[in-house]
């Protein structure tokens, strides 16, 4: 079993609209583990490293100033396969053609307004953790009902 963990962030429309638990219990509910959380506003700076493989993208500026508008929640869920598991969970980019039950899918209809950001590979995870999070800000812990999740 690899564990892997990933980064997660409500952005500011989900915020706004007030889906942050409705976001977080999907995550909860799967069985995942959280791992750290904290609410800030990004940085210009921080939104466009994060964002940097998009530089060069004619959404690259308009990306930039939703991301930086107002507070994110961000998040680090640890588990196995949470990765791509997350991303189902998300659904496709554009929420409209997401699948219903997916959180785009049922939560969002624009793709300058999609809620959500998770990492999309093991290596942006790494990057993306270390960019929005100290390592001091990652919790380790076992769940009290850890056995009821996962075999030994
Ligand atoms: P994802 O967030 O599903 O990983 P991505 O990495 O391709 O998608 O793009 C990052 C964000 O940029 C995406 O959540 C919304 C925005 N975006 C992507 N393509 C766009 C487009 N064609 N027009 C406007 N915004 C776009
Ligand atoms: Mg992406």
């Amino acid at each position: 079993m690899t564990l892997e963990r990933t980064f997660i962030a409500i952005k500011p429309d989900g915020v706004q609209r007030g889906l942050i638990g409705e976001i977080l219990s999907r995550f909860e509910s799967k069985g995942f583990k959280l791992v750290a959380l904290k609410q800030l506003v990004p940085t210009r700076e921080l939104a466009e490293q994060h964002y940097g493989v998009h530089r060069e993208r004619p959404f690259f500026k308009g990306l930039v100033n939703f991301i930086t508008s107002g507070p994110v929640v961000a998040m680090v869920w640890e588990g196995e396969g949470v990765i791509n598991s997350s991303r189902k969970l998300i659904g496709g980019t554009k929420p409209l053609e997401a699948e219903p039950g997916t959180i785009r899918g049922d939560l969002a209809i624009n793709i300058g307004r999609n809620v959500i950001h998770g990492s999309d590979s093991p290596e942006t995870a790494v990057y993306e953790i270390g960019l929005w999070f100290q390592k001091s800000e990652l919790n380790e812990w076992k769940p009290a009902d850890q056995t009821w999740r996962v075999e030994d």
